[in-house]
């Protein structure tokens, strides 16, 4: 059983409605567009006889960023010739990486899934036949139907991963299935939500350092300030562009003066250019985090005015702060103290300072203290919501996000089946605000033969997102239908899904990129190929059966006048729906491109923050919340505290013993998105093959030479990748890639495209931190040795 559960809250209690939804604060509210910039240049010109099309590039395939892109395509066929990055788009000026240099070859893959298809021998035997959309989509009506009538809604589970604009649209599906369970396959969504709940529930809002981004003028804008300091904490921003940030504009502001502090295990590009660099034991975020609280607190170096005025329970902090000591929290991180006290020192002092924070803090059981510990850094610094400080992100032009993968999605089921989402009862912090369902939980109903059916939409679960991936993958396998939606085959699909649908890439189709703070379209630039539709229309379509069954929405209880869950009759209606707080029409924003709006600092002093109009934060107290009221409301230490991993040095010394290195896991690659693009002949080039990073040292000891196929091994299982000797990577730990399978491999049962030989999610535990969130992807134990001649 998942550990950790806490009792049933009333759901009043708990916001859940979408007034109450402090994500996408903003939202609805009309803002005026930034009338100091403009793109120079027409939506739509020929070149060369090329038509270009200018267009933002979100997911499919995978990417956080949408950049500014143009699109060269064939003026007779509408096909896809090159793209080049927007030199006039303020965001990534002209910079592209090479997901999206080798996006031509996977536009024309030839193993691209064109026509949607249907399962024709066993589950995982690899044989499928063409059929025609209506055959796919009739079909998938009549099995979710069938499920729903007969389990209730709830036995449906659709899962989806990171991809962006899409997110809403699973979750929609979920409830036009009349189904309240939506997620990934990943343990404790250790994916930027244990930071995100946080800043929900005691900021009231999403903060990202600020370097320019929230300006179209960018570094010109004479209101924004550099930062004198940033932390990179648990983040590669160089390599992962996450989202609304690109890496370097680090590499940027250090150019203009600013300082940089790393906290990070290895010695990434970025800590090692760092004036400080925190190489702590992974894991250990919370108490570094803390040392570093206490020193600045000890030494007066906090903004007593911000604190006093805008903070809740500061004391309290202060007395947590204070019950250790720098010597405990040098034995406990490996950092040195001076270190920690000249850290300290450099963030206190310079103002303004930020932090670039990573999924490093989302990846440890604990990411939900250990990310209230790193918000309290900046904010007892006084560097909230100022220029170049910590900002908060807003609905951008009033529209809903849809990556927050909420957009429209709060009430076409009812209260009843809306209780029935897993983790609502046992996990409150996952109805703040958000619309998930609890994976840890999902992965045991699944195994209890609970889910009957499953909807895949951006998902390739047992390679990529699953810990414990037998036990998923066997899950997998008990539902009595399943359909998959996805532009390439994938280990998961071949394993279990009954149908597949193709769909577009994001050179091919529609979408909006409304994330963050800044708006654009996704204007489909070239044709698409074969079959494919979008996800939009995919779902719109099956949608419209549901939508027309009136038997089926009164057996399931569908709410009043919430009958037509997609009520549009094309996709580009949908968009028109989604930017309409914007004032633009979806076209109008095609022709208009990127879209700013005249960032607004210091919002709380000018009661912008929250819904009544007051100054302060829409929190309960209307304060920052050091001590954070909601979390003593549901059982939880209101404090950040300490907790070491799982596994590890300190907790499991006898498994320590057996395996004496710190993993860590999934450090991003600029060629790959998670497991993607391993087809992609250019980018599998730059990395042909997994591989392990291990101290030269270390792997002297253990007779390990360079490009040496390695077994990973610990107690849950292993896997093998390539040997990488580096210092990068501190002696007593290893650094593995995750996502592998290889797609040029049998895919049919049971070798499903090699999706065991590398995968080391194998090796990690599906076990949740005490609010829900989090989960040690990145701090686990293993031992490392050669393989065999033979195993090879
Ligand atoms: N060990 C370890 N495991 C990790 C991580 C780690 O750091 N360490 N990172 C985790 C994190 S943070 C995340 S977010 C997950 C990511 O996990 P996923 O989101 O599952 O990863 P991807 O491989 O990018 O995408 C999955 C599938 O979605 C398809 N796809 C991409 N875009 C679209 C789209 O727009 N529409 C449709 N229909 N399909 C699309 C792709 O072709 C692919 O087959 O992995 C997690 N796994
Ligand atoms: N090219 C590419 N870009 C991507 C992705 C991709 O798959 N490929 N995935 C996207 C997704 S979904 C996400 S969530 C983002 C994530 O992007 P980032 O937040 O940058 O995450 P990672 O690169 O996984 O890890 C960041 C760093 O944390 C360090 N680290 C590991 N353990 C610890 C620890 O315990 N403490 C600290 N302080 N640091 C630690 C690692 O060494 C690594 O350098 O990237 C996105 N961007
Ligand atoms: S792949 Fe790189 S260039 Fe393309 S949108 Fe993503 S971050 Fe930008
Ligand atoms: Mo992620």
């Amino acid at each position: 059983m998942v550990e950790n559960a806490v009792a049933e809250k009333d759901r009043d209690e708990i916001g859940t409605s979408k007034e109450e939804n402090q994500f996408n604060f903003g939202a609805g509210k009309r803002q005026e567009v930034d009338p100091r910039w403009k793109h120079p240049k027409p939506f739509q010109y020929e070149e060369d006889g090329m038509v270009v099309t200018r267009t933002s590039v979100w997911s499919a395939p995978g990417c956080h960023e949408g950049c500014g892109v143009l699109v060269y395509s064939d003026k007779e066929t509408g096909k896809f010739i090159k793209c080049e990055g927007d030199p006039d788009d303020p965001y990534n000026r002209g910079a592209l990486c090479p997901r999206c240099l080798a996006f031509k070859q996977v536009e024309f893959h030839p193993d691209r899934i064109l026509h949607p298809m249907r399962r024709v021998g066993e589950r995982g035997s690899g044989q499928w036949e063409r059929i025609t959309w209506d055959e796919a989509l009739e079909t998938c009506y009549k099995e979710f139907r069938r499920i729903s009538m007969t389990y209730g809604g709830d036995s449906i589970h659709c899962l989806r991963g990171t991809a962006r604009d899409n997110q809403w649209q699973v979750g929609r599906m979920a409830n036009t299935f009349g189904s309240p369970n939506e997620y990934g396959f990943l343990s404790g969504t250790a994916c930027y939500l244990p930071r995100l709940s946080l800043m929900i529930m005691t900021y009231g809002g999403m903060l990202i350092a600020d370097f320019s981004q929230f300006s179209a003028l960018r570094y010109d804008d004479p209101e924004w300030v550099c930062p004198e300091c940033t932390i990179v904490w648990g983040c590669n921003p160089t390599i992962s562009n996450p989202d609304f940030f690109m890496g370097h504009w680090v590499t940027d502001a250090m150019k203009l003066g600013c300082k940089l502090i790393s906290v990070e295990p290895r010695v990434t590009w970025l800590a090692a250019h760092a004036d400080i660099h925190l190489q702590l034991r992974p894991g250990t975020d919370t108490g570094l985090a803390l040392g570093m609280i206490k020193v600045i607190i000890d030494e007066d170096l906090y903004d007593h005015d911000f604190v006093e005025r805008w903070t809740y329970g500061f004391d309290e902090l202060a007395e947590r702060a204070r019950e250790l000591s720098l010597d405990q929290v040098e034995a406990m991180t490996w950092v040195p103290k001076e270190k920690i006290v000249a850290a300290a020192r450099l963030f206190a002092t310079s103002k303004p300072a930020n932090v670039v924070w990573g999924l490093a803090v989302d990846m440890q059981s604990q990411g939900t203290p250990c990310a209230a510990a790193i918000a309290a850094l900046w904010t007892i610094t006084g560097n909230l919501d100022v220029p170049g400080g910590m900002c908060y992100t807003a609905s951008p032009m009033g529209v809903d996000q849809p990556s927050a993968g909420a957009w429209g999605i709060y009430d076409l089921i009812n209260e009843e089946m809306q209780k029935k989402r897993v983790g609502w009862k046992e996990f409150p912090m996952y109805r703040y605000g958000l619309t998930q369902a609890m994976p840890d939980m999902c992965l045991e109903y699944m195994e209890e033969g609970k889910v009957k059916g499953v909807w895949i939409q951006t998902s390739n679960g047992i390679a990529c997102m699953s810990c414990e991936t037998e036990r998923w993958y066997q899950a997998m396998k008990k539902p009595e239908f399943i359909a998959a939606v996805d532009i390439f085959m994938t280990p998961t699909i071949q394993s279990c899904a009954d149908i597949v649908m193709p769909v577009q890439t994001w050179a091919e189709k529609h979408s909006v990129r409304a994330h963050y703070y800044f708006l654009s379209a996704i204007t489909g630039a070239c044709a698409a190929e074969g079959e494919a539709k979008s996800d939009c229309e995919i779902n719109r379509e099956l949608a419209q059966y549901f939508d027309n069954d009136d038997e089926f929405n009164q057996a399931i209880g569908r709410p009043e006048g919430k009958q037509r869950t997609w009520p549009w009759a094309t996709e580009d209606e949908v968009y028109d729906e989604i930017v309409s707080p914007s004032g633009f029409t979806f076209h109008e924003l095609m022709e208009h491109g990127p879209v700013y709006q005249k960032y607004v600092y210091k919002k709380y002093e000018k009661g912008l923050m929250r819904p009544d109009g007051q100054p302060g934060f829409n929190t309960p107290t209307g304060r920052i919340e050091f001590y954070s009221t909601l979390f003593e409301k549901f059982g939880y230490d209101p404090l950040p505290y300490i907790e070491e991993p799982g596994i590890g040095p300190v907790t499991t010394p006898d498994l320590y013993e057996e395996y004496p290195l710190i993993m860590i896991t999934g450090a991003r690659a600029t060629s790959f998105f998670h497991s993607e693009h391993r087809q992609i002949p250019y980018l599998r080039q730059l990395t042909p093959d997994p591989w392990v990073q291990i101290h030269p040292r270390t792997a002297k000891d253990l007779n390990i030479s360079e490009g040496d196929w390695v077994w990973i091994e610990n107690h849950r299982g292993r896997c093998r990748q390539r040997a990488r000797l580096t210092f990068e990577v501190h002696e007593k730990e290893i650094a593995a890639q995750h996502g592998w399978w290889f797609p040029e491999q049998d895919g049919a049962e049971p070798n499903l495209y090699g999706f065991r030989q590398s995968n080391i999610n194998q090796l990690l535990a599906n076990k949740p931190g005490t609010t829900g969130f989090g989960a040690d992807l990145k701090c686990t134990l293993c031992k490392v040795y050669r393989c065999k001649e033979e195993e090879l």
